[in-house]
Parts: structure tokens; sequence; C-alpha cells
């Protein structure tokens, strides 16, 4: 309900700074669906069902976040969309957590990218701002400065796509049907968007090079239309769009992508929210072959690909992994508590095992698998989480 709020407050906002309409959107991002109605025998008061042992806030709604190394050790910030705070934790090696500050970042931030030299920006999608603070290992943040969104943003991604040798950045919208691209030409200076054509609603971007040219491409999936899509860098800042999944074919929430299948080459995977099953797009020399994950209950609605192609889904109250071996996807299952999406996966404890940071956005705070993650979870058993 938060969102459709959220939604309202901005309306005048983006429809003066995009034409575009709102789509309809599926409650997800909010409140977790209705568990007690599934299961009323299984019903937990609101506090522990939104909450998990050993979550960082356990009742805050980070919409989003990253981490990074400086100074020999990991930092989280998150974005805490209710709170209108940034949050910011320090996690040693031997995996203690001190949370250093939550500053107050604006109304409704949405998503956390991280930069150079310990500095990250910050999308507040209420105010149509862009935020660069600078972290520090040991005290509060500082920050140093704000500049206009082209329109509220929901995500913020950075990444060198020109291989200048500067940081750029995606930004995706709250509501709307284009991905902007900022050319980083250092010291935090960027430049005007440059726009990619979209449909609603690509909260997603990420980038990989799908081609395997050696650029980085970008990949997002439209949530509300269905489809899939990369734009192929050919260089000079100019892009080929591909079609990876036209529209129509259900509600591809986030498109992950990692090499699944062990040939060197990215896939996708694609968190259909709402469907019972993650699609897969194998990424072949001959086209696109689609396979499915099968979800136990609900949909997925988070998804990441570990580096060994491990694939990492969201799904209310817990979050199942798939390996796709001789006989298929086996899959497994870590306990999660509230809505575990968005997902990031990162060494956080330099162990050389990727852990895997959950951000709750239906009030469940952040937090932490360490891996080994496919030798800690459980087995699964295809049944409702409740
Ligand atoms: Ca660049
Ligand atoms: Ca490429
Ligand atoms: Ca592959």
């Amino acid at each position: 309900m938060r969102h459709l709020r959220s939604a309202f407050v901005l309306l005048p906002l983006l429809l003066a700074a995009c034409g575009e309409n709102l789509p309809v959107k599926p409650d997800a991002q909010a409140a977790p669906k209705a568990a007690a109605v599934q299961n009323p025998a299984a019903a937990v008061s609101k506090e522990r069902y939104y909450t998990h042992p050993g979550a960082l806030s356990p009742k805050s709604n980070p919409w989003g976040g990253t981490s990074l190394r400086l100074g020999g050790v990991s930092l989280i910030a998150a974005a805490m969309h209710s709170d209108d705070t940034m949050a910011v934790w320090r996690i040693d090696r031997d995996r203690s957590v001190t949370e250093l500050a939550q500053v107050g970042v604006g109304y409704h931030p949405d998503h956390v990218a991280a930069l150079q030299g310990g500095k990250v920006a910050i999308a507040v999608e209420g105010t149509n701002k862009l935020q660069i603070w600078q972290l520090d290992t040991e005290k509060a943040p500082v920050k140093l400065k704000e500049f206009n969104t082209p329109f509220p943003t929901r995500t913020v991604v950075s990444a060198d796509v020109d291989g200048d040798g500067k940081l750029d950045l995606l930004l995706a919208p709250y509501a709307g049907e284009r991905v902007a691209v900022l050319w980083g030409k250092g010291k935090d200076v960027f430049s005007e968007p440059l726009m990619l054509q979209a449909a609603p609603t690509p909260w997603y971007p990420t980038v990989a090079d799908w081609d395997g040219d050696g650029r980085l491409d970008i990949l997002w999936s439209d949530w509300d239309k269905g489809s899939a899509r990369v734009y192929l860098n050919r260089g000079k800042r100019k892009f080929e769009r591909v079609m990876l999944q036209e529209e129509g074919k259900g509600t591809p929430r986030q498109m992950a992508v990692g090499d699944v299948d062990g040939d060197g080459r990215p896939d996708g995977v694609l968190a259909m929210s709402t469907l019972p099953f993650a699609r897969v797009l194998l990424n072949r020399p001959e086209g696109v072959v689609v396979e499915e994950i099968p979800a136990p209950s609900w949909g997925y609605d988070a998804a990441a690909v570990a580096k060994d192609g491990l694939v990492v889904l969201g799904e209310e109250l817990r979050v199942i992994l798939a390996r796709r071996g001789a006989n298929g996807w086996e899959r497994r299952v870590l306990s999660a508590g509230a809505m575990p999406s968005p997902l990031m996966l990162d060494d956080v404890d330099a162990d050389g095992h990727e852990d895997l940071i959950i951000f709750h956005s239906g009030r469940g705070g952040v937090l932490i698998h360490y891996g080994p993650l496919w030798d800690n979870a459980q087995t699964l058993v295809d049944a409702p989480a409740r």
C-alpha cells in the first residue's frame, strides 16, 4: 500500500517529467502476499512474519542496496525506503556487524550503487535526485553532492559501459519505459542521459558481455509487458537492440545474467512474479534456448546468478537455489523471511565464497547468508512456504 501511496504522490511529477502513464503494478514490492489467508494454521504475528533472525534493521524495508570493499572490510549501504534514510554497516572478516549510521536522504530512497573510492550513489525516487556519498569504515558517511535525475529513479547501477576507465550509471525509472545511461566524466560528474527505449517497467537493468565481443552490453526485462531485451554495445556509445523475449510472455520482474550452463557465455534468468517458474534464457551461438526452473509456491520476485553459475531466486519468505546439472535443475532452499527482493551476491567476509545479501523490500531488513550457499542450503520440498 505504501507503494501505491508513493505512486500517487509522484503522479503529477511523473506526468510532467515523462509524459507517461503509470503502469498498474502487481502488489509485489509492498507487503508480502496475504499469508494468513493461504494457511491460517500457520499464521504468525506480523512482526515475526516480516523479520528473520540475524537481519539488520529487521523492521525496515530496504528497496535496494550495495556492498563494497573499503580499507580491508566490507560495507553494506541500503536505501531504507519508508524511513527516508541510507543505512550503512561494516562487516568485518569475522562477520561481526557494526551499524555505522542511518542518515537522512529525503523522501523514498530506492537503490544504491557503489562508485570508486568508497563512494556510493543513492537514488532518491521521491525527490527525483541522485546523491553521491563518501562512506567511511568507522563513521557516518558524508554527502558530497546531488543532482536531478531524468525521472524518479527506482534502480541505479554502476559499470564502465563504454570502457573508458570511468564508471557510468544506468538508471531505471520507478514508472516509465526508458532506461537512462549517464556517462561518467570522472570526479563524480556525469553526462546528460542517453535514453534507451524500454517497455513498462524496466526496474532492474544489468550489464554483461552478452555477445562476447569484449564490450559490456545492457540488459533488462520489462516487468509489465513481459519482454526482455539486450542493447548490444557497438562501441562509441552506440547500441543495437535485440529482443531476447517478446512482449506478452508473463511478468518478468527481473532478469539476472550469468553463465548458468558453464559454456562461457552469459545467460539470462527471468524471475517471473505471479508465474510458478523462472525462465532461463540460455545464450547459445544458434540463438536463445529456453528452460524453466519451477517455483515451489508463488513464483519468484528476484534473481541473481553466482560466479559459479548457481541461480539464486527470491520467493516469499525464502530463497531458492538452483543448479543446472545433467538431469536438469536441482534446487535447494534457504530461509529468508519477508520478501527477499532484490538480491545481491558478494564475498562480504572475504573467505573466497560468495555470500548472499538479501534486501527485504517487504519490511524484513537486510539479511546475509554466508557461503558456500549451496552447501549451507536445505533440501527443497515442493510445498507452500507455510
Ligand atoms: Ca565509462
Ligand atoms: Ca558485448
Ligand atoms: Ca552460458
